[in-house]
């Protein structure tokens, strides 16, 4: 087999679903996240896909309400990336979302791409909320945004945002913490990518941040551990963050997502030296056949 770099166009409608039915559309993310990385011949390539099925259920799951049509939509809910290093995910579903042409992830960290190797907005990129790429910055972004929301707009908006494990040995993330459970932030889904696994090492080896979720529970954050590769639990919690917004619980939600760097491609998964290099041609044909039988 050669290897096939050409994008399928399909556009990912967002809408209820079974769990089940989220599979072939994180497959399908997984296969841009290689495709697009071989063709960059840098990047990240582990945790885009280790957090493959929690992205696909977040956006094509009726969970955010967003417009590709009119991405600056009053109404619109945030997601805020705030491991911005893990972009190869985002850009691969905002194009499924229909927010750009599929084929401009292609172009991922070329001179002069919308696409870069983290994610900026001052390149104008339809879907994207805010610059980031610096650890610890996102999620204090995120707060904002919720404070404003609820606070002075008093609108019913939700905000999103993902951060690493490793990203939690940042200050700022804790300082984001206190301020979202002291501001009542319910309209704050904050969800951690816990893949055990960062630059270099494992997380609990170079500096643990655990046990999670007793640090979440202790700043008053309702607390939610899930598989972040099964469906099943991924929809139970941003359910629960449904409703605990909905019936306004005062507290943020915190949903410890356990994943494994590199799910989906098997030379990949759970191997910290898959942080942050791409595949090689090879490399990549392999995953991509490994992902085609998914
Ligand atoms: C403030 C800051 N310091 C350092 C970096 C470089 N850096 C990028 S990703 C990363 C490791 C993050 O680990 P984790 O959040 O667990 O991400 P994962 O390895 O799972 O992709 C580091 C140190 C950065 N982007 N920002």
């Amino acid at each position: 087999m050669e290897l096939n770099i050409e994008f399928s166009q399909e556009i990912f409608e967002n809408k209820r679903r079974q769990a089940e039915d989220f599979r072939p559309l994180a497959t399908e993310i997984r296969r841009d996240i290689i495709k697009s990385l071989v063709l960059a011949k840098s990047g990240h390539s582990g945790g885009p896909l280790g957090i493959a099925d929690v992205m696909a259920v977040l956006y094509f799951g009726a969970y955010m309400k967003y417009n590709p049509k009119n991405p600056k939509w009053e109404e619109r809910d945030r997601f805020v990336l705030s491991a911005g290093h893990l972009c190869p995910v985002l850009y691969s579903v905002l194009a499924r979302a229909g927010y750009f042409p599929i084929d401009e992830l292609k172009t991922l960290r070329k001179y002069g791409s919308r696409l870069q190797g983290h994610p900026g907005i001052d390149m104008n990129l339809p879907g994207l909320e805010v610059s980031t790429g610096s650890l610890g910055q996102g999620i204090s972004i995120a707060v904002g945004m919720a404070m404003s929301d609820k606070l002075v707009d008093k609108n019913n908006r939700k905000v999103f945002c993902l951060t690493g494990d490793g990203e939690l040995q940042e200050g700022s993330c804790w300082e984001a913490a206190m301020a979202a459970a002291n501001f009542k932030l319910d309209n704050l889904c904050w969800i951690v990518d816990n893949n055990d696994c960062q630059i270099d090492g494992r997380v609990r080896d170079v500096m643990s941040i655990y046990p999670l979720d007793k640090k979440f529970e202790a700043f008053n954050f309702d607390v939610i551990n899930i598989d972040a590769h099964n469906y099943n639990e991924i929809i139970a919690a941003l359910d629960k963050f449904i409703d605990n917004h909905k019936n306004k619980i005062n507290k943020p939600t915190a949903i410890i997502a356990k994943s494994f760097m590199g799910k989906g491609v098997s030379f990949m998964e759970d191997d910290y030296n898959w942080h942050g290099i791409p595949p090689n041609p090879e490399q990549a044909l392999k995953a991509l056949e490994e992902l085609s039988n998914t």
